[in-house]
Protein backbone atom coordinates (compact mmCIF):
# COMPACT_ATOMS: atom_id res chain seq x y z
CA UNK A 1 0.00 0.00 0.00
CA UNK A 2 1.31 3.58 -0.53
CA UNK A 3 2.44 5.61 2.28
CA UNK A 4 -0.17 7.65 3.43
CA UNK A 5 0.73 11.29 3.15
CA UNK A 6 -2.55 12.87 4.23
CA UNK A 7 -4.77 11.83 7.28
CA UNK A 8 -7.89 12.97 7.47
CA UNK A 9 -10.42 12.92 10.36
CA UNK A 10 -14.21 14.70 10.23
CA UNK A 11 -15.25 17.02 13.44
CA UNK A 12 -18.68 17.67 12.24
CA UNK A 13 -18.75 19.72 9.42
CA UNK A 14 -15.55 20.17 9.91
CA UNK A 15 -12.71 17.98 7.40
CA UNK A 16 -9.23 18.13 9.31
CA UNK A 17 -6.48 17.20 6.92
CA UNK A 18 -2.76 16.32 8.54
CA UNK A 19 0.11 16.81 6.68
CA UNK A 20 2.42 13.20 7.68
CA UNK A 21 5.61 13.02 6.29
CA UNK A 22 7.56 14.06 10.15
CA UNK A 23 10.58 12.41 9.27
CA UNK A 24 11.36 14.68 6.90
CA UNK A 25 9.74 17.93 8.72
CA UNK A 26 6.88 17.50 6.14
CA UNK A 27 8.65 18.40 3.62
CA UNK A 28 6.28 18.60 -0.16
CA UNK A 29 6.73 16.12 -2.17
CA UNK A 30 4.90 15.11 -5.07
CA UNK A 31 3.45 12.17 -4.19
CA UNK A 32 1.82 14.08 -1.04
CA UNK A 33 1.41 16.90 -3.24
CA UNK A 34 -1.39 14.26 -5.40
CA UNK A 35 -2.68 12.78 -2.41
CA UNK A 36 -3.32 16.80 -0.61
CA UNK A 37 -5.09 17.82 -3.62
CA UNK A 38 -7.09 14.41 -4.42
CA UNK A 39 -8.31 14.40 -0.91
CA UNK A 40 -9.15 18.56 -0.95
CA UNK A 41 -11.04 17.87 -4.24
CA UNK A 42 -13.22 14.81 -2.92
CA UNK A 43 -14.00 16.84 0.58
CA UNK A 44 -14.78 19.99 -1.69
CA UNK A 45 -17.64 17.19 -3.80
CA UNK A 46 -18.57 15.87 0.15
CA UNK A 47 -22.02 17.94 0.78
CA UNK A 48 -21.18 16.63 4.69
CA UNK A 49 -17.85 18.63 4.70
CA UNK A 50 -18.55 22.63 5.25
CA UNK A 51 -14.46 23.96 6.00
CA UNK A 52 -11.38 22.23 5.88
CA UNK A 53 -8.41 22.65 8.44
CA UNK A 54 -4.94 21.50 7.14
CA UNK A 55 -2.49 21.16 9.83
CA UNK A 56 0.81 19.23 10.35
CA UNK A 57 2.53 18.25 13.29
CA UNK A 58 3.72 20.11 16.39
CA UNK A 59 7.46 20.40 15.10
CA UNK A 60 6.69 21.11 11.53
CA UNK A 61 3.88 22.35 9.60
CA UNK A 62 6.21 21.96 6.27
CA UNK A 63 9.81 23.03 5.69
CA UNK A 64 9.24 23.91 1.93
CA UNK A 65 9.50 21.61 -1.20
CA UNK A 66 11.44 18.47 -1.03
CA UNK A 67 14.57 19.82 -1.80
CA UNK A 68 15.96 15.99 -2.14
CA UNK A 69 12.86 15.49 -4.92
CA UNK A 70 14.53 18.28 -6.69
CA UNK A 71 18.07 19.34 -6.37
CA UNK A 72 19.45 17.33 -9.37
CA UNK A 73 16.27 18.18 -11.85
CA UNK A 74 16.99 19.68 -15.17
CA UNK A 75 14.71 23.08 -16.61
CA UNK A 76 13.07 19.23 -18.28
CA UNK A 77 12.16 17.78 -15.57
CA UNK A 78 11.13 20.76 -13.70
CA UNK A 79 8.93 21.53 -16.57
CA UNK A 80 7.48 18.59 -17.17
CA UNK A 81 6.34 17.28 -13.59
CA UNK A 82 4.11 20.98 -14.48
CA UNK A 83 4.14 21.25 -10.03
CA UNK A 84 2.35 24.86 -10.77
CA UNK A 85 -0.79 22.61 -12.24
CA UNK A 86 -0.81 20.85 -9.30
CA UNK A 87 -1.27 23.95 -6.91
CA UNK A 88 -3.08 25.81 -8.67
CA UNK A 89 -6.10 22.72 -8.13
CA UNK A 90 -5.68 23.87 -4.69
CA UNK A 91 -6.41 27.33 -5.34
CA UNK A 92 -9.46 26.28 -7.18
CA UNK A 93 -11.06 24.48 -3.72
CA UNK A 94 -14.32 26.40 -3.05
CA UNK A 95 -14.41 25.43 0.58
CA UNK A 96 -12.94 27.46 3.15
CA UNK A 97 -9.22 26.12 4.13
CA UNK A 98 -7.78 26.55 7.92
CA UNK A 99 -4.04 26.63 8.26
CA UNK A 100 -3.56 25.61 11.69
CA UNK A 101 0.65 26.41 11.75
CA UNK A 102 3.38 24.89 14.61
CA UNK A 103 6.79 25.22 14.15
CA UNK A 104 8.49 25.49 10.63
CA UNK A 105 6.17 26.97 7.82
CA UNK A 106 8.78 27.57 5.49
CA UNK A 107 8.99 27.82 1.20
CA UNK A 108 6.60 25.55 -0.01
CA UNK A 109 5.22 25.23 3.11
CA UNK A 110 4.44 29.05 3.75
CA UNK A 111 3.28 28.97 0.19
CA UNK A 112 0.49 26.13 1.04
CA UNK A 113 -0.25 28.11 4.08
CA UNK A 114 -0.90 30.86 2.48
CA UNK A 115 -3.12 29.02 -0.56
CA UNK A 116 -5.26 28.60 2.46
CA UNK A 117 -8.08 31.33 3.44
CA UNK A 118 -7.01 32.03 7.00
CA UNK A 119 -3.45 31.09 9.64
CA UNK A 120 -3.44 30.34 12.87
CA UNK A 121 -0.51 30.03 14.14
CA UNK A 122 1.47 28.33 17.49
CA UNK A 123 3.34 31.62 18.65
CA UNK A 124 6.49 29.35 18.41
CA UNK A 125 5.76 29.08 14.49
CA UNK A 126 8.46 30.15 12.15
CA UNK A 127 7.62 31.68 8.53
CA UNK A 128 10.13 32.25 6.10
CA UNK A 129 10.48 32.01 2.65
CA UNK A 130 14.30 30.58 2.44
CA UNK A 131 14.33 29.28 -0.96
CA UNK A 132 17.34 32.07 -1.70
CA UNK A 133 19.18 29.86 0.52
CA UNK A 134 19.53 27.22 -1.62
CA UNK A 135 20.11 29.51 -4.95
CA UNK A 136 16.30 29.60 -5.67
CA UNK A 137 12.97 31.87 -4.93
CA UNK A 138 9.86 31.02 -4.32
CA UNK A 139 8.00 29.09 -6.63
CA UNK A 140 4.51 28.43 -5.79
CA UNK A 141 3.47 32.12 -5.66
CA UNK A 142 5.35 33.16 -2.62
CA UNK A 143 6.73 36.56 -4.49
CA UNK A 144 2.70 37.79 -4.88
CA UNK A 145 1.29 36.08 -2.19
CA UNK A 146 3.75 37.47 0.70
CA UNK A 147 3.98 40.71 -0.76
CA UNK A 148 -0.09 41.41 -0.76
CA UNK A 149 -0.34 40.29 2.63
CA UNK A 150 2.37 41.79 4.24
CA UNK A 151 3.89 44.71 1.59
CA UNK A 152 6.22 44.88 -1.16
CA UNK A 153 9.16 46.26 1.66
CA UNK A 154 8.43 43.59 3.93
CA UNK A 155 8.09 40.55 1.59
CA UNK A 156 11.12 42.01 -0.39
CA UNK A 157 13.65 41.86 3.00
CA UNK A 158 11.93 38.43 3.96
CA UNK A 159 12.44 37.04 0.27
CA UNK A 160 15.63 38.38 -0.31
CA UNK A 161 17.53 37.53 3.35
CA UNK A 162 15.47 34.10 3.45
CA UNK A 163 15.45 34.89 7.17
CA UNK A 164 12.63 33.04 9.86
CA UNK A 165 10.32 35.01 11.41
CA UNK A 166 7.73 34.40 14.41
CA UNK A 167 4.12 33.90 14.48
CA UNK A 168 4.23 37.40 15.80
CA UNK A 169 5.65 39.22 13.43
CA UNK A 170 3.87 37.33 10.77
CA UNK A 171 0.60 38.46 12.92
CA UNK A 172 1.84 42.13 13.40
CA UNK A 173 2.61 42.00 9.18
CA UNK A 174 -1.02 40.82 7.82
CA UNK A 175 0.21 37.42 7.39
CA UNK A 176 -1.48 35.64 9.92
CA UNK A 177 -4.88 35.63 11.57
CA UNK A 178 -4.47 34.88 15.06
CA UNK A 179 -1.49 33.77 17.17
CA UNK A 180 -2.41 30.75 20.00
CA UNK A 181 -0.52 29.44 22.68
CA UNK A 182 1.31 26.97 20.98
CA UNK A 183 -1.26 23.48 22.53
CA UNK A 184 -4.03 25.30 21.27
CA UNK A 185 -3.60 26.02 17.52
CA UNK A 186 -5.64 22.99 15.97
CA UNK A 187 -8.09 23.51 18.72
CA UNK A 188 -8.63 27.30 18.17
CA UNK A 189 -8.46 26.20 13.92
CA UNK A 190 -11.38 23.73 14.34
CA UNK A 191 -13.03 26.32 16.30
CA UNK A 192 -13.26 28.89 14.05
CA UNK A 193 -14.00 26.21 11.21
CA UNK A 194 -16.96 25.31 13.29
CA UNK A 195 -18.39 28.64 13.26
CA UNK A 196 -17.99 28.68 10.00
CA UNK A 197 -19.57 25.44 9.54
CA UNK A 198 -23.06 26.74 10.95
CA UNK A 199 -23.28 29.00 8.63
CA UNK A 200 -25.15 29.08 4.38
CA UNK A 201 -22.89 26.94 2.77
CA UNK A 202 -23.80 28.61 -0.48
CA UNK A 203 -23.04 32.03 1.22
CA UNK A 204 -19.53 31.18 2.22
CA UNK A 205 -18.88 30.18 -0.79
CA UNK A 206 -19.50 33.43 -2.45
CA UNK A 207 -17.92 35.05 0.59
CA UNK A 208 -14.43 33.01 -0.19
CA UNK A 209 -14.95 33.64 -3.77
CA UNK A 210 -15.68 36.96 -3.81
CA UNK A 211 -12.76 38.36 -0.91
CA UNK A 212 -10.05 35.98 -3.36
CA UNK A 213 -11.22 38.34 -6.50
CA UNK A 214 -10.24 41.76 -5.03
CA UNK A 215 -6.58 39.86 -5.05
CA UNK A 216 -7.37 39.78 -8.79
CA UNK A 217 -9.76 42.30 -10.18
CA UNK A 218 -9.32 46.05 -10.52
CA UNK A 219 -11.69 47.33 -7.86
CA UNK A 220 -14.45 48.16 -9.79
CA UNK A 221 -15.00 44.46 -11.33
CA UNK A 222 -14.71 42.89 -7.67
CA UNK A 223 -17.81 45.56 -6.83
CA UNK A 224 -19.42 44.03 -9.56
CA UNK A 225 -19.02 40.62 -9.08
CA UNK A 226 -19.73 40.82 -5.41
CA UNK A 227 -23.00 42.19 -5.92
CA UNK A 228 -24.24 39.84 -8.43
CA UNK A 229 -23.28 37.33 -6.08
CA UNK A 230 -25.22 38.82 -3.24
CA UNK A 231 -28.21 38.78 -5.77
CA UNK A 232 -27.38 34.93 -6.54
CA UNK A 233 -27.89 34.17 -3.11
CA UNK A 234 -31.70 35.18 -3.00
CA UNK A 235 -32.00 32.27 -5.03
CA UNK A 236 -31.52 29.65 -2.06
CA UNK A 237 -33.23 28.39 0.45
CA UNK A 238 -30.91 29.50 3.08
CA UNK A 239 -31.03 33.31 2.07
CA UNK A 240 -34.95 32.87 3.33
CA UNK A 241 -34.24 30.89 6.03
CA UNK A 242 -31.57 32.97 7.65
CA UNK A 243 -33.52 36.36 7.18
CA UNK A 244 -36.70 33.83 8.50
CA UNK A 245 -35.00 33.25 11.61
CA UNK A 246 -34.08 36.19 12.14
CA UNK A 247 -37.76 37.71 12.09
CA UNK A 248 -38.62 35.15 14.16
CA UNK A 249 -35.63 35.48 17.15
CA UNK A 250 -34.28 31.73 16.29
CA UNK A 251 -31.94 30.30 15.50
CA UNK A 252 -31.46 29.64 11.56
CA UNK A 253 -30.79 25.95 10.19
CA UNK A 254 -28.90 26.42 6.91
CA UNK A 255 -29.29 23.24 4.16
CA UNK A 256 -27.07 24.49 1.86
CA UNK A 257 -29.77 24.47 -0.55
N1 LIG B 1 13.19 18.95 1.84
C1 LIG B 1 13.67 17.72 2.12
N2 LIG B 1 14.00 17.33 3.35
C2 LIG B 1 13.88 18.21 4.35
C3 LIG B 1 13.43 19.52 4.13
C4 LIG B 1 13.05 19.89 2.79
N3 LIG B 1 12.54 21.08 2.48
N4 LIG B 1 13.42 20.18 5.31
C5 LIG B 1 13.87 19.31 6.23
N5 LIG B 1 14.16 18.12 5.66
C6 LIG B 1 14.67 16.90 6.30
C7 LIG B 1 16.15 17.02 6.63
O1 LIG B 1 16.91 16.72 5.49
C8 LIG B 1 16.27 16.00 7.71
O2 LIG B 1 16.28 14.72 7.12
P1 LIG B 1 17.41 13.63 7.54
O3 LIG B 1 18.71 14.31 7.37
O4 LIG B 1 17.08 13.31 8.98
O5 LIG B 1 17.15 12.47 6.63
C9 LIG B 1 14.95 16.13 8.48
O6 LIG B 1 14.04 16.75 7.56
C10 LIG B 1 15.04 17.00 9.71
O7 LIG B 1 15.59 18.24 9.33
P2 LIG B 1 16.90 18.86 10.05
O8 LIG B 1 17.78 17.80 10.58
O9 LIG B 1 17.49 19.82 9.08
O10 LIG B 1 16.23 19.61 11.27
P3 LIG B 1 16.70 20.94 11.99
O11 LIG B 1 15.81 21.12 13.13
O12 LIG B 1 18.19 20.93 12.22
O13 LIG B 1 16.43 22.11 10.92
C11 LIG B 1 15.11 23.35 9.34
C12 LIG B 1 15.13 22.39 10.56
C13 LIG B 1 13.67 23.55 8.91
C14 LIG B 1 15.71 24.71 9.71
C15 LIG B 1 15.96 22.72 8.19
O14 LIG B 1 15.53 21.37 8.01
C16 LIG B 1 15.83 23.45 6.90
O15 LIG B 1 16.42 24.50 6.69
N6 LIG B 1 15.04 22.86 5.97
C17 LIG B 1 14.91 23.39 4.59
C18 LIG B 1 14.04 24.62 4.57
C19 LIG B 1 13.97 25.20 3.15
O16 LIG B 1 14.97 25.61 2.58
N7 LIG B 1 12.77 25.21 2.62
C20 LIG B 1 12.53 25.67 1.24
C21 LIG B 1 12.68 24.53 0.26
S1 LIG B 1 12.47 25.09 -1.42
C22 LIG B 1 7.07 25.12 -6.96
C23 LIG B 1 6.36 24.84 -5.83
C24 LIG B 1 6.99 24.93 -4.58
C25 LIG B 1 8.33 25.26 -4.50
C26 LIG B 1 9.01 25.56 -5.65
C27 LIG B 1 8.40 25.48 -6.91
N8 LIG B 1 6.39 25.04 -8.26
C28 LIG B 1 4.96 24.98 -8.30
C29 LIG B 1 7.12 25.23 -9.45
C30 LIG B 1 8.94 25.32 -3.18
C31 LIG B 1 10.28 25.32 -2.98
C32 LIG B 1 10.78 25.16 -1.60
O17 LIG B 1 10.05 25.07 -0.63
Amino acid sequence: MADQFILTTLEGPVAILTLNRPDVLNALNIPLMDQLIETMERLDNDPAVRVMVLTGNDRAFAAGADIKEMAEASIVDMYERNNLARWERIKRVRKPIIAAVSGFCLGGGCELAMHCDMIVAAEGAQFGQPEINIGVIPGAGGTQRLGKAVGKYRAMELILTGRFFSAHEAYDAGLVTKVVPNELYRDEAINIAKQIGEKSPMAVRFAKEAVLKAFEMPLSEGLDFERKMFYMLFGTDDQKEGMAAFIEKRKAKYTGK
